[in-house]
Parts: structure tokens; sequence; C-alpha cells
């Protein structure tokens, strides 16, 4: 099988296409399960009764999902476990014989010769964009990104800036104004610190998270904090260029619970260096932009845009300085990059 081809660790599309066909004579046995890690070339599954399974994929399998990944953590699947255990783990071992639609998933386009949708998890409500205020530095324009693809699926987006206790917050608190204008939870925190952290998780409540950015913002950390154990691995970030190294490089779904009184999902995943937009229409584009919305209905031409249309009044509302200049340079950034 060649599912396991990687693109910066993610599970890539199968080369070996899908025959969607119903295994004979076993449906009585299948088991529901649910994918909560994919770690190189294993996969790792879960049933209700919280049995965990090492799973491999038959090579006739149910699935729906032919434009994306073939399977991804968060996934619903039907199994039938064997006889044997994993001789390294031992840990059962079982088939994956169908794997369910999807209900919801955060993807990004896959950076390769023939793009596909790749999922980083699926089934979640919401992708939580982790950004570090330095070392390395937030990027707007990624976060902007992953806000459009959230929203684009359904999910929503929170966004929580980590590492408050290296600046002065009232620096940086600006450029994080406009995702709450359009009312998007913004948690700063400092996990080392461990500042607004309660309120982070009364935020996460009853919720499946995906956590995701760029390497060495601390997602791991996060992770290990909040089962006060070094489940994942962690990296100091590099003193040559302030960035990540890439320390995490697959994707895993943890349970958090206090008490029966906090209970959500968390999934961790690896460092992403872009992120490319799958599925959404360059027109449909403005509309996630929701500031520019005041303006634009005052555009001379519609629709507009709003790129060298004359009498624009998305470009003359930022020449003006009514829309922040970095907003529209990520439209025109994120225009650029559509089909
Ligand atoms: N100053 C400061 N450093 C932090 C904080 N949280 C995490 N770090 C440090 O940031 C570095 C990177 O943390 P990781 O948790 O490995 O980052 P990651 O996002 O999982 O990185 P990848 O797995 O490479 O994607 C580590 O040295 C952490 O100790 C914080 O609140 N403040
Ligand atoms: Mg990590
Ligand atoms: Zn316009």
């Amino acid at each position: 099988m060649s599912y396991n081809k990687y693109s910066e660790e993610l599970p890539n599309r199968s080369k070996k296409r899908v025959l969607v066909k119903t295994p004979k004579n076993t449906k009585a046995n299948l088991i529901s399960a649910r994918v909560t890690a994919i770690i190189s070339k294993s996969i790792y599954v879960k049933t209700d009764d919280n049995q965990e399974y090492e799973a491999i994929l038959r090579g006739v399998i149910n699935s729906t999902n032919r434009e994306s990944s073939l399977i991804a953590v968060g996934d619903y699947v039907k199994i039938i476990p064997s006889d044997n255990h994993q001789k390294q783990s031992n840990l059962p071992l079982c088939t994956i014989e169908q794997i369910e639609k999807r209900t919801t998933s955060l993807s990004r386009k896959s950076s390769g010769y023939e793009p596909f949708e790749q999922i980083i998890a699926s089934n979640i409500t919401n992708v939580m964009i982790l950004v570090a205020t330095v070392n390395p530095d937030y990027n707007l324009k990624l976060i902007d990104r992953i806000v459009i693809s959230a929203e684009l699926n359904n999910l929503n987006p929170i966004i929580c800036v980590n590492k408050i206790d290296l600046i002065d917050l009232e620096e940086i608190r600006e450029d994080f104004r406009i995702y709450q204008d359009h009312g998007i939870d913004v948690h700063f925190i400092s996990v080392y610190n461990k500042i607004n952290l309660q309120a982070l998780l009364d935020a996460l409540n009853g919720k499946e998270v995906a956590l995701i950015g760029q390497s060495g913002v601390g997602k791991s950390t996060l992770v290990n904090w909040l089962f006060a154990s070094e489940l994942q691995k962690t990296n100091e970030i590099s003193s040559f260029n302030f960035k990540g190294k890439h320390t995490t490089s697959f994707v895993k779904m943890f349970d958090y619970n206090f008490d029966n009184k906090i209970e959500f999902k968390i999934v961790d995943s690896p460092g992403i260096k872009e992120f490319g937009i799958w599925g959404l229409e360059k027109s449909d584009l403005p509309f996630y932009f929701k500031e520019f919305e005041d303006y634009s209905i005052s555009c001379k031409f519609q629709p507009c845009t709003h790129t060298h249309e004359p009498g624009c009044a998305v470009i003359q509302a930022v020449e003006d300085e009514k829309i922040r200049p970095i907003r529209y340079q990520s439209y025109l950034n994120i225009l650029d990059s559509l089909e």
C-alpha cells in the first residue's frame, strides 16, 4: 500500500484508489471505532469501550472519501479484530473494513504535483490556531488562511496566542482585534507561567479540537500541561533562526477529562510551514473578509474583485486606513493562490 507517502508528515492520499465494495460475510463482525493516531505507517483506533488496536487497512475498503486523504485522525471506522498482537507494542491488531463519511474536517491543499485535500483531523467541532507572540513570530496571513479554512468547513476557529511571558501584551493586542470583532475567541496565554489557562479550558469544554500552528509555538507543551505528563516530545526553538524544529511528526488525539466537569478532545499535529486553502471559490473569498462588507456595496463594479477596478470602495478604504493594510494584503495573497 502506498497510503503512507508523507508530505510534511501528514497522511497523504492513497495512490491505490479505493474500491467501494462491501466485504462479504463479515458485516456481522464489524465493530465501530475511531482513528486516534496516525504515526508513521501505523494507524491506531479506539472502540467505544476504549479498547485500542493497531490497524491495517483492507486492500478493498468501503470509503466515500474519494477526493481526500483516505484515512485521518478522527475518522469513524468499522473494524474486524484479529487474534494477533503487534510484536513491539503488544496492542491487538485489527483490519479497517470501512471508513464512514466525514461530517467535518480540517483540511488543506496538499503541496505536491497533483494537489488533493489533505485532512489533518476529521469529525471535530473546532480548530484551535496556536501562535506564539515571538519565537517564532506570529504570521497574521497564516492565521487568516486557517480561519477561512475552518469557517469554510463549518468549524469554529479559536485563536490562542502563547508565550505572552515574552512580550508586553499591549503591543500586540491590536493585531488580534479584527478576529475578536468577527466573533472569534482569542486567548492570550502562557503555558510556562500558567496565565489564562483556566479560561482556555472552560472554552474547550465539550468540544473536539484540532490544534494547528507553526513549529515551536508550544502545541505539544500545551498538551503535556493538560495531561500533567510528558506525553508529547517538545523541543526548544532554534537559536539560529528562532523557528521550531518540527518535533511532532504525527497526528494524535487526546481525551481530556477533569472530574467529568471539563471534557474535550484535542488533536496534536505537526507544525505547519504553509497552508493552502482547499475548496474555496475565488468569488467567495471577499465574504470571508467581513470588514470589507461595509465598503464593497459601494464599489462601482458589481461584483468587484477589489484588485484593479476603478471606483473600488474597498481599495479606497485601505488607502483611508479604514481597512488594515495587512488584511488587504492577506486577501490579495489568498486570491492569488486560488485557482
Ligand atoms: N517562553 C515560553 N516558551 C514556551 C511556552 N510554551 C512552550 N514554550 C517553549 O516553546 C518550545 C517549543 O514547544 P513545542 O511544544 O515543542 O512546540 P510545538 O508547537 O509542539 O512544535 P512542533 O512539534 O515542532 O510543531 C519549547 O522549548 C517550549 O518549552 C511559553 O508559554 N512561554
Ligand atoms: Mg509538537
Ligand atoms: Zn471593490
